[in-house]
């Protein structure tokens, strides 16, 4: 929250960020929701009433649940809160957003911070154990009506530890509740979860997990995003916090639990133990893949804090209650990359809500020299941050928002030959989420369409038809109750 000099206050945890939402006006309180799609549906319909505007949601006294069980959906998911999440200053539009996150980035602030062990921290509150491990203590929502399951975590953060080099890492991983101490874990193809677990299994062993349910946003969007292998995804949250993670090393198998953090559950995933998971309504907004046999957890441990808080996504026909705050933080990651490759002239990157974040993603340039355009739009759909799951790659004129769809779609109407300028690269890195794809092994193919001006013509492209900046600067204040 801004502290009146412009600062934004810290927070140490979600609870502290629940009360900086609050006082910034963005926080709405549900009673007496049921856990049995009602959650779920107030969660989607708000995400997609106002994006990138619509208040998070704080369900209390869910149906059956003691009151203080709470649930919390879309925390990062508005350009105020991802900016109070991120202690970044208060931006006007999507792109300033993402620039002071690159800038941060450009800075060293996404240095990574390796985490701090400490010995107790609130998640030691409540542990239980042998008989006492009961997923259904907590309100585990079950989100749309076609879903299979209830999903413990979905908003979450997976915990492996790579057997080979030590490191850990994270992964946003959904995660069904079968029963009282056993859960369902759904990692796609390629994600570094998926090969620390086949580490594990080829050297006969069980894997280690731990599965935050509830934590700092901070933690979610490091774990979700697609940071390059080998690096700690809790290292990069605590270089976006600027000073480290406390954890506490977990008893059965030493996994960092991070000790503000409101619900974790410790276990292991044997090899060969697998039940029928799913289906579950996924974030291109489909069911495309269907219920699948998958490997299972054993829930050991239960960690939680004293009136602990789920944390909630629901993956949906977008605009998602997570959408928001994933195009912010991986356009800039795109920006950053493309420049590490060399690419100059970047004015701007959006990835497209509609395309849940990762389908449709516009690159603005300032033209420097003919094919510019070309790799601008080639290195964005293929740099570690652009390539999972996209379609479209759209390079536009500096003089277009990304963010703005109907300037992307002027562009494309008006500076694209549909004939000349759209590439293709054939058989990329997808997901068996995507509804284009029947059957493994889930390769997509994406246009890479060039909306810029013609390089060769673009001293002579037709001149716009627009108010110019004196004219528009004059009449806005003349009239300013017009443009407010
Ligand atoms: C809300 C949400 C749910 C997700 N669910 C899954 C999932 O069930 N399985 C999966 O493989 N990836 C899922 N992802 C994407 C991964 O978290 C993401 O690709 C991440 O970078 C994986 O980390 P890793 O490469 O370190 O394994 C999800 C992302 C979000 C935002
Ligand atoms: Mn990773």
């Amino acid at each position: 929250m801004a502290d009146g000099t412009g600062q934004i206050k810290r927070h140490e945890d979600l609870r502290d960020l629940i009360e900086h939402f609050e006082a910034l006006g963005e926080l709405a309180r549900v009673d007496g929701a049921d856990w049995d799609l009602e959650v779920g549906a107030v969660a989607e319909l708000t995400a997609q009433k106002d994006p990138g505007r619509g208040p998070a949601v704080l369900f209390d006294n869910i149906k059956g649940y003691p009151e203080g069980f709470r649930i919390l959906s879309g925390a990062p998911n508005s350009f105020r809160r991802l900016a109070t999440v991120l202690g970044l200053p208060m931006p006007d539009d999507e792109i300033a957003l993402v620039r002071s996150y690159l800038e941060r980035i450009r800075q060293g602030g996404a240095d990574l911070i390796p985490p701090v062990e400490v010995s107790d921290g609130p998640i030691l509150e409540n542990i239980l154990e042998g008989d006492d491990v009961d997923l259904f203590k907590f309100p585990v929502p079950k989100v749309h009506e076609l879903d299979g399951n209830r999903y413990i975590g979905t908003d979450d953060m997976v915990v492996m530890r790579d057997p080979e080099d030590g490191h850990i890492n994270l992964g946003t991983y959904r995660i069904a509740v079968h029963d009282k101490n056993t859960a369902g874990i759904w990692i796609s193809p390629g994600k570094h979860g998926r090969f620390i677990r086949e580490k594990y299994f080829k050297q006969g062993k069980p894997c280690p997990v731990l599965i935050s349910c509830g934590q700092d946003p901070l933690l979610f969007l490091a774990s979700h995003q697609e940071i390059r292998g080998g690096v700690s995804e809790l290292d990069y949250a605590g270089g976006q916090r600027g000073r480290p993670f406390e954890v506490i090393p977990s008893k059965s198998h030493g996994l960092p639990i991070p000790a503000n953090a409101e619900i974790v559950l410790e276990g292991t995933i044997h090899p060969g133990e697998e039940r029928e998971e799913g289906p579950f309504g996924e974030f291109m907004g489909y069911y495309a893949s269907e219920a699948s046999m998958q490997p299972v957890v054993r829930i050991e441990r239960i960690y939680h804090r004293n009136n602990p808080i789920l944390t909630l996504a629901v993956p949906s026909r977008p605009p998602e209650n997570f959408t928001f705050a994933r195009s912010a933080v991986k356009s800039a990651m795109i920006w950053d990359e493309v420049e590490k490759a060399g690419l100059a002239g970047v004015t701007g990157v959006w990835c497209h809500e509609a395309g849940a974040g990762r389908l449709f993603n516009v690159i603005a340039i300032k033209q420097g020299y003919p094919g510019h355009a070309k790799q601008a739009g080639m290195l964005a759909a293929n740099c570690r941050a652009g390539n999972y799951a996209g379609r479209w790659t759209i390079t536009v004129d500096d003089d277009i928002n990304p963010a703005d769809i109907n300037d992307v779609i002027w562009a494309l109407s008006t500076r694209c030959d549909p004939v000349e300028d759209v590439d293709f690269i054939r058989r990329a890195w997808s997901t068996p989420l995507d509804p284009l794809l029947p059957k493994p092994p889930y390769e997509s193919n994406r246009a890479v369409v060039d909306a810029c001006k013609p390089w060769g013509r673009l001293n002579e492209f037709p001149i716009t038809a627009e108010a110019g900046p004196e004219l528009r600067r004059r009449v806005k204040e003349k009239w300013p109750e017009l443009f407010a």
